[in-house]
């Protein structure tokens, strides 16, 4: 292999792992976690883009020592010692409310549904109805659970630490219904409904009615972001600034795979903050010197 890029790798946390693990095939691309890694959209990897390469496949497991395993109280300490935090999570978080992940376990959304269909702009036209009436069922669950631990606690954070920002890759509404007002939204929000054509904003009228604009017949969406479509600019912004200037990035509940946001944890790691890793599943996560990794669920009672 060629050391600079592993070594690279190994700095950024951009986690090598053993073949054969990745997760081609499942409609997001057919890109594995290191090809999306790798060549983000517009912001391919500086290494790559130099050489003008593909990124080879390493088979490497990362050193055990390489991240620190921590127990709680150790972790505990790192954060009440950082005077500048971000949170970072995405759907394992409100897993334990009762809402399914993407990808993650028996009922994970993408297990039963084609995301083709409903999470891409053509899929979700071509779909439609049906497509508007998946994202309604969505957000009348969503309004049903409640927020669980993980949610009060970060939201409990934020009083707590003097520089604090919440960066979610969520659309449930769940952390705000804790208290978290300090919170950039990457991929939208699901209570609110876009038309496709005009942009205007509204709630969610009658699901079982027709999803079309009142102003101006144009179909109705969700406002999220799908497959394809570019994050709302300010929030990424925002989201890259905290992310740079951070001591401490504690990303919970979120399988890392889906850029551009992926890439937050990333830009800590090559700045100066550490970064603690919340997951049962540290497949993929980022790893390195100056990463912690807390295997376990988010909303410990
Ligand atoms: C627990 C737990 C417990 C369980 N406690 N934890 C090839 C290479 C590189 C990039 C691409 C590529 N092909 C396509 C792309 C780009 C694409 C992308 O990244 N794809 C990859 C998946 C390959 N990205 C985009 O398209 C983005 N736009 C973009 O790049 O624009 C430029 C462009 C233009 C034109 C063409 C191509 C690019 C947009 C991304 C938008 C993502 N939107 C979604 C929502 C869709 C709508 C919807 O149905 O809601 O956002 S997708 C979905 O994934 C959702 C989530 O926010 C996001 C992240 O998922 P998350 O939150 O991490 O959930 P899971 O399920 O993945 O993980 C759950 C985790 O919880 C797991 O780790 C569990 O272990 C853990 N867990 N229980 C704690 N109790
Ligand atoms: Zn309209």
């Amino acid at each position: 292999r060629d050391s600079g890029e592993a070594d690279e790798a190994f700095e950024s946390g951009r986690g090598l792992r053993p073949q054969g693990t990745c997760e081609s095939g499942n409609g997001e691309g057919g890109g594995c976690y290191r090809e999306a890694h790798g060549r983000s959209p517009g912001k391919s990897s500086p290494t790559n883009a130099r050489k003008g390469r593909r990124t080879p496949h390493y088979s490497l497991m990362p050193p055990a020592s390489m991240s620190q395993v921590p127990d709680l109280e150790t972790a505990a300490e790192r954060l009440r010692s950082a005077s500048s935090v971000v949170v970072f999570t995405g759907a394992g978080v409100s897993a334990e409310s009762g809402l399914p992940t993407f990808r993650s376990g028996g009922d994970a959304m993408w297990r039963h549904e084609d995301i083709q269909n409903y999470a891409y702009p053509a899929g979700y036209r071509l779909h439609a109805p049906k497509s508007w009436q998946w994202y309604s069922q969505r957000a009348a669950a969503a309004l049903k659970v409640q927020p669980n631990p993980a949610h009060h606690a970060i939201a409990a954070m934020e009083g707590r630490v003097a520089d604090f920002l919440l960066v979610t890759q969520n659309i449930d509404n769940l952390h705000q219904r804790a208290g978290s007002t300090k919170v950039v939204e990457l991929h939208g929000n699901l209570p609110r409904v876009r038309c496709f054509d005009c942009d205007a904003l509204s709630d969610w009228p009658d699901p079982a009615g027709n999803p079309v604009c009142e102003s101006c017949g144009g179909l109705l969406r969700p406002d999220v972001v799908m497959f394809e479509e570019t994050l709302p600019y300010e929030a990424m912004e925002r989201a890259h600034e905290a992310a740079r200037s951070c001591d401490l990035l504690v990303s919970v509940g979120t399988s890392n795979l889906v850029w551009p946001a992926a890439e937050i944890p990333q830009v800590t790691l090559r700045s100066r903050g550490h970064v603690l890793v919340v997951n049962p599943d540290m497949e993929g996560q980022p790893w390195g010197r100056k990463v912690m990794q807390l295997r376990g669920p988010a909303g410990l009672p």
